[in-house]
């Protein structure tokens, strides 16, 4: 399925509306992602090799926050486990129809049930693998401890969370250091200063990074005593965490 160009904060706007998954960006999606997110494609790939790790016979691995599937293709086509499924779940039911179609065109054979729902309503149970790819930082803040807990209880013993975010810093001069670098990523791969900066501005307070610290003690209180980054391109990173 071909993707198009993201030009959607190409024009001048007048009010920024805060972002959402609707029609236009699922368009523009895989385009949207590859260029904005530093290391993306490399964590795509990874999710699929780790899933391969650590998926256990009989039981489920959860893609939260899915999109157009890539890390569910990733994990499709890598999981070697027997009798597994893939469950795969958006909130957004514009990412969740083209999902499907491109699930549909795909020929790997591990089955994979869509749901559209608010990841935080769904049971998690026999897991042994979840990927969160860069969902939690849109769930809010006040939300997250419970979920992550919820996550824990629903994986297996020797479970693994993927947890990739954008990261916030504490020290003030990293923290301009590392938005200065991904800006620059973002307009070597294209992008005006007029794009970056009115995309900046819609996911103000939609996109809700927090730092490293904040990802680890949540993760620690939640049960999980065993979390490092395993990836990290300037302010975004991907942790594992193995219960
Ligand atoms: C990938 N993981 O390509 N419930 C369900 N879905 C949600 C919720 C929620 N509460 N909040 C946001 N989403 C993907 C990339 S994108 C990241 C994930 C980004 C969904 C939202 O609809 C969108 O599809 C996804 O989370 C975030 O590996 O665009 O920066």
């Amino acid at each position: 399925m071909n993707s198009q160009k993201d030009t959607l904060y190409a024009s001048p706007l007048g009010d920024i509306d805060g972002f959402k998954f609707d029609n236009s960006v699922v368009d523009v999606f895989p385009d949207m992602i590859q260029r904005s997110v530093p290391g993306y494609s490399a964590i795509i790939s990874a999710i699929g090799l780790l899933a391969n790790r650590f998926a256990q016979d009989n039981s489920n691995c959860y893609d939260l926050g899915c999109s157009l599937g890539a890390a569910t293709l990733s994990m499709r086509h890598k999981v070697t486990a027997n009798h597994c499924k893939i469950i795969a779940v958006d909130n957004s039911s514009a990412m969740l129809e083209r999902c499907k179609k491109i699930i549909d065109r795909d020929t790997a054979t591990l089955p994979v049930d869509l749901i559209c729902s608010d990841i935080q309503n769904i049971s998690i149970k026999n897991a042994s693998v979840v990927v969160l790819n860069f969902t939690l930082q849109f769930i809010p803040l006040a939300d997250r401890d419970a979920f992550i807990k919820k996550i824990y209880d629903g994986l297996l013993p020797g479970g693994l969370l993927i947890l990739s975010e954008k990261l916030l810093f504490t020290n003030e001069r990293q923290q301009a250091l590392q938005t200065e670098m991904h800006h620059n990523f973002k307009r070597a791969n294209g992008y005006s200063d007029m794009e970056v900066s009115q995309k900046r501005a819609s996911l103000e307070n939609v996109l809700i990074p927090e730092t490293f610290e904040q990802h680890k003690s949540r993760l620690q209180k939640s049960g999980f005593d065993n979390t490092e980054v395993w990836f990290q391109y300037f302010n975004f990173a991907s942790m594992i965490a193995l219960k």
